[in-house]
């Protein structure tokens, strides 16, 4: 684990999700593993923002069809934050192929599929400073303090 550092990260909970009624499922369980939601909507992806957001994917062959079924229905794209937000995120939603994806993951509890993952998450924290960037305005994000913060974390995590 690297030292203590407060992060945001950018999640899309994806059609599937949508479609399967998975919605207040999946924001429990980043919203009870104490990370804090800074901005939360619900909106419609577009090829223009898909070619930016999966740039990396643009010469496989499944391109066309990921951009399809991103379009499939709306989407919700979240930010939420935390320390070490970034990774502890991508552990809650698990490896790509949801077969190969731990149980108590996301994608290990509710996907069969490689591509019909249900959520997308940043996978460092110079991608998620760019995603949130691509999804969110600044107004569209909210600072507070959570309550609980001083328990969600020890003191040894909260002091640099
Ligand atoms: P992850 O979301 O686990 O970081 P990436 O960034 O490699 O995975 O892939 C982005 C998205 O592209 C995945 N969430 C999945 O929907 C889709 N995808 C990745 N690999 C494949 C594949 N081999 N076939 C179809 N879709 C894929």
């Amino acid at each position: 684990m690297t030292g203590p550092q407060m992060e945001r990260t950018l999640i899309i909970i994806k059609p599937d999700a949508v479609q399967r009624n998975l919605l207040g499922e999946i924001v429990h369980r980043f919203e009870r593993k104490g990370l804090k939601i800074e901005g939360l909507k619900m909106t419609r992806l577009d090829d223009q923002i898909l070619d930016e957001h999966y740039a990396h994917h643009k010469d496989k062959t499944f391109f066309e069809s990921l951009k399809k079924s991103m379009k499939s229905s709306p989407v919700i794209v979240a930010v939420l934050s935390g320390i070490n937000a970034v990774q502890a995120c991508r552990v809650i939603v698990g490896p790509t192929y949801g077969v190969e994806a731990g149980a108590g993951s996301i994608r290990g509890d509710f996907s069969m599929s490689i591509q019909a993952n249900l959520v997308h998450a940043s996978d460092s924290k110079k991608t998620a400073d760019e995603e949130i960037k691509r999804f969110f305005k600044s107004e569209e994000l909210f600072e507070y303090i959570r309550i609980d913060f001083e328990h969600v974390y020890g003191e040894e995590d909260r002091s640099p």
